[in-house]
């Protein structure tokens, strides 16, 4: 009964959803490969496409450039479940909040969760800010072309984004 409010991951019909990576604070590279491919050991998840790496100027915050990309997973989690995984990688690569948009040294946002519309203290879906951002866009329609219009695209242009790899 894959609906059943009780249904356990492994019951659950698999959710697409896309997540962001970025980190400007330490081997900011290395953090964001190591979480994609942590992304794909949560539990009842997979990988199941990766970006380019992105060098991007900080918008809206301080600090070195940044390196970001976006990952897309097929997960069994429930998008408050995958929250709090997203939270505890953020914390095992030692990252803190001293203050808003500080410099870090890995950020994982949950942009999109299948076709779900969340507005609640604890999360806002789909990210409120994503179309805003070059450094989120660029990367999504890489890997889901289909999502990321060109209007979108044009909207954000020149932010300053650079494909590393
Ligand atoms: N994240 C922010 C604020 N500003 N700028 C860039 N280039 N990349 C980010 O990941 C980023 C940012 C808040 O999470
Ligand atoms: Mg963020
Ligand atoms: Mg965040």
């Amino acid at each position: 009964m894959p609906f059943e409010a009780g249904a356990k991951p492994h019951q659950r019909i698999p959710i697409t959803a896309y997540v962001a990576l970025g980190a400007n604070l330490g081997d900011a590279k290395n953090a964001v490969l190591m979480a994609m491919n942590s992304l794909g050991s949560l539990p009842y998840t997979q990988e199941t496409a990766r970006s380019s790496l992105y060098r991007t100027a900080p918008i809206d915050s301080s600090g070195p450039e940044y390196i970001n990309a976006v990952a897309e997973i097929s997960t069994c989690l429930t998008a408050p479940d995958l929250l709090r995984e997203l939270q505890m990688l953020e914390l095992a690569a030692g990252r803190e909040r001293p203050y808003r948009n500080a410099p870090r040294t890995l950020d994982l946002d949950l942009l999109v969760y299948g076709e779900a519309c969340i507005q609640s203290p604890l999360l806002t879906l789909p990210h409120p800010r994503m179309n805003e951002r070059e450094f989120v866009l660029v990367p999504l329609a890489e890997i889901a072309p289909t999502r990321v219009g060109a209007q979108l695209l044009a909207a954000v242009a020149g932010q300053g984004i650079e494909r590393i790899d």
